[in-house]
């Protein structure tokens, strides 16, 4: 009888056991439910991305707080559209930490431009008298602010472009690249 009594408690701990293992079997696909959902609503960015007809190309550009974007190449076609987007990730203000995206010309010399570009703070760093060096440019961002610009792609080649905030151009630099 006390035989019976263990082998019917093991018999029980045995389904338990059994049970628990469906129930963890159960969690982790209700996790895999969670997370499918999860990832159709982040859909994460891709930070260069070309329509599907091949005509225009998405740029998403990012500055933080630590002086840096998170492209220092991009890659595009000439004649392309360029649709470029940057926004500033990080919480500082813009006058401490103020980004934008200034593309410059091919043979513009990069430090004499930003040093030129520290002296016009009341016109977002863009240099007055210097447009000729630039083939496009966005606004001054801010910590959470984002600001865009649109231009064609240059004829295929190599060009420079920088955060010409003071002193920027060191970290924030980049080329893009048209072929
Ligand atoms: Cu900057």
């Amino acid at each position: 009888m006390r035989k019976f009594a263990v082998l019917l408690l093991s018999f029980f701990a045995i389904l338990f056991i059994l049970s628990s293992c469906g129930g963890g079997t159960d969690s982790s696909s209700a996790e895999g439910q969670a997370e499918a959902p999860k990832s159709m609503v982040a859909e994460p960015e891709a930070p260069i991305e070309v329509s599907a007809d091949g005509s225009t190309v998405t740029v998403r550009l990012t500055g933080d707080d630590m002086m840096k974007y998170n492209l220092s190449r991009i890659e595009v076609k000439a004649g392309q559209k360029v649709k470029l987007t940057l926004t500033h990730i990080g919480k500082m203000n813009k006058d401490v930490m103020g980004h934008n995206f200034v593309l410059l010309k091919p043979g513009v010399d990069v430090e004499a431009f930003a040093n030129e570009a520290l002296k016009h703070k009341d016109n977002a760093y863009i240099p007055a008298g210097m447009e000729g060096d630039i083939i496009a440019h966005t606004g001054m961002v801010g910590g959470g602010e984002s600001t865009s610009v649109e231009f064609d792609a240059p004829a295929a080649g190599t060009y420079k472009y920088i955060c010409s905030f003071p002193a920027h151009h060191i970290t924030m630099k980049g080329e893009l690249v048209v072929n």
